[in-house]
């Protein structure tokens, strides 16, 4: 099996901390090589990573890889010992995936923090507002619902650390650059989770690919490379929608 994935991508490294976490050696974790371009488009419809390729075809979507990696490797599990503990797990990583991931990913694209020399603080404020409205909100959902031991729940690393810890990440760095208060601090439940959770070694592994990832794009952005990486990929995109 390989896990195609990049350092940046949050719902990549929410997979990798799963596999570091479960001790998984027989995986191995690549940058896509045919990323960006119409032959990746065409292969994958959905266009995005990560992705889990088994015997030549890939399975999209993080939330579904973790789950077919807990079926496929039951043992150590990120689950729970009961049903109502699994669903408390998932519904946790859920509000990390699409309350926390997605609403941060859509304020990124815009107000372009991740991808221009300056952010674009005007004209869409209304979208900003509504974003970090949301964010404001599902973090507060999170901070009466996260573990007070410096896990998400059950005292040990699950599938809900896998996803909060990229999801915090991307909140803690997108942001400051889009003019919005940081919700993790206006939490006291959900920013001492954070600071505890950091010393979990799976999780310090993460982050740390994740803040080179972070460095790399910040270099890709100060040379003006990003912009031509992303007209290249719009095309690819384009032309293989086309066909
Ligand atoms: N719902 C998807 C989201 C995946 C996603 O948005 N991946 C990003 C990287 S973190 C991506 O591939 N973006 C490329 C693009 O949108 O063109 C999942 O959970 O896997």
């Amino acid at each position: 099996m390989k896990l195609y994935s990049w350092d940046l991508s949050p719902y990549s490294a929410r997979v990798r901390m799963q596999i570091y976490a479960k001790g998984l050696t027989d995986i191995a974790i690549e940058q896509p090589r045919t990323y960006g371009t119409a032959k990746f488009y065409k292969d994958h419809p959905i266009g995005r990573i990560p992705l889990l390729e088994i015997d030549g075809e890939a399975i999209p979507e993080s939330a579904v890889i973790a789950e077919y990696l807990e079926e496929v490797y039951p043992e150590p599990s990120l689950l729970g010992a009961t049903s109502r503990e699994n669903a408390h797990i998932r519904t946790l990583a859920r509000i990390g995936d699409i309350y926390l991931m997605n609403n941060t990913f859509m304020l990124a694209v815009q107000t372009r923090v991740l991808a221009a020399r300056t952010p674009v603080t005007t004209g869409n404020e209304s979208i900003v507002a509504l974003l970090g409205g949301q964010l404001a909100s599902n973090t507060k959902a999170l901070d009466r619902m996260i573990g007070r031991d410096g896990f998400a729940y059950l005292g040990r690393v699950t599938l809900a650390d896998c996803a909060l810890v990229p999801a915090l990440f991307f909140l803690e760095n997108v942001l400051p650059g889009t003019g919005l208060a940081d919700p993790i601090a206006a939490n006291a439940n959900v920013a001492a989770y954070w600071a505890a959770i950091q010393k979990d070694e799976y999780a310090a592994r993460i982050l740390m690919e994740l803040h080179r990832g972070l460095e790399e794009r910040r270099e890709l952005i100060r040379s003006g490379a990003i912009e031509k990486i992303r007209a290249a990929r719009n095309a690819a995109r384009q032309a293989a929608e086309q066909t």
